[in-house]
């Protein structure tokens, strides 16, 4: 009989307008990086540009509701100080003669001007530190200074012979809810709470089956999208 597991049929979303951050614990690193690829496998054949995939590590699980908080908190204060500048600089061009402003060029209207300083090729800068090794990759596409759309929260809590396992995925799952209903910017809950090795390789497609990787881009770039017909 076929399994009912699983989000259902595939949906189709587009990511091309996103900007989403993966940030991942490298406990059982093994398994978390296998899980990471087909996370960004599945962000990228949705649309998203490598540049605006922004990778984060952490020591373990235990630290991803805090490094999630930070990353979205550090992309939105990025945001609202460019376009706060870019409303200085309006304003400014707006206060000088016609004629000033063509003196200095500024044959733009205050429209573009505002879209320059929000799209522009500002360098991102993240609080916890930034992997810059998808524009290096020949990505031509611009990094975004936008809010992260979605943050995608990656561990493998593997169940030892104490209380730690019960502990941190508690903590964790707990942690990440109220992180994304703290910010209203969805978390992906890409956390494995398994009993053994094997059991994580098998959900991370290392000995066959399914990648749950691949379902964690996917949730993200449709809850990145269906948050703004939300809002
Ligand atoms: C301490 C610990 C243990 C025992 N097991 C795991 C695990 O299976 N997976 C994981 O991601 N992290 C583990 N950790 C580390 C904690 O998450 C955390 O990094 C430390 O307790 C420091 O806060």
């Amino acid at each position: 009989m076929a399994s009912h597991k699983g989000p259902g049929a595939p949906q189709k979303h587009e990511g091309s307008s996103l900007r989403i951050a993966i940030i991942h614990a490298r406990w059982n690193t093994r398994i978390v990086s296998s899980l990471v690829s087909a996370t960004r496998s599945a962000l990228l054949t949705a649309g998203v540009s490598a540049a605006n995939i922004i990778t984060e590590s952490v020591p373990g699980s235990y630290e991803l509701p805090f490094a999630c908080q930070k990353v979205i908190a550090a992309s939105q204060i990025q945001a609202s100080s460019l376009a706060n500048i870019a409303g200085s600089i309006t304003a400014g061009m707006a206060g000088l003669g016609s004629a000033t402003q063509d003196l200095l060029g500024g044959g733009e209207s205050s429209s573009d001007l505002t879209k320059l300083g929000q799209e522009g090729p500002a360098p991102p800068q993240h609080a916890v530190g930034e992997k810059d090794d998808e524009t290096a990759k020949g990505d031509k596409q611009q990094p975004s200074s936008q809010p992260f759309d979605a943050v995608i929260a990656v561990g493998v809590l593997i169940k030892g012979e104490t209380m730690h396992f019960e502990y941190i995925a508690d903590a964790v799952s707990h942690g990440l809810m109220r992180v994304q209903l703290d910010t209203g910017v969805p978390v992906v809950f890409g956390l494995l709470t398994v009993l053994t090795e094997e059991q994580g390789m098998a959900r991370a497609g290392m000995i066959g089956g399914h990648n749950h990787g691949e379902d964690w881009g996917n949730a993200a770039v449709e809850l990145g999208n269906k948050r703004r017909g939300w809002a």
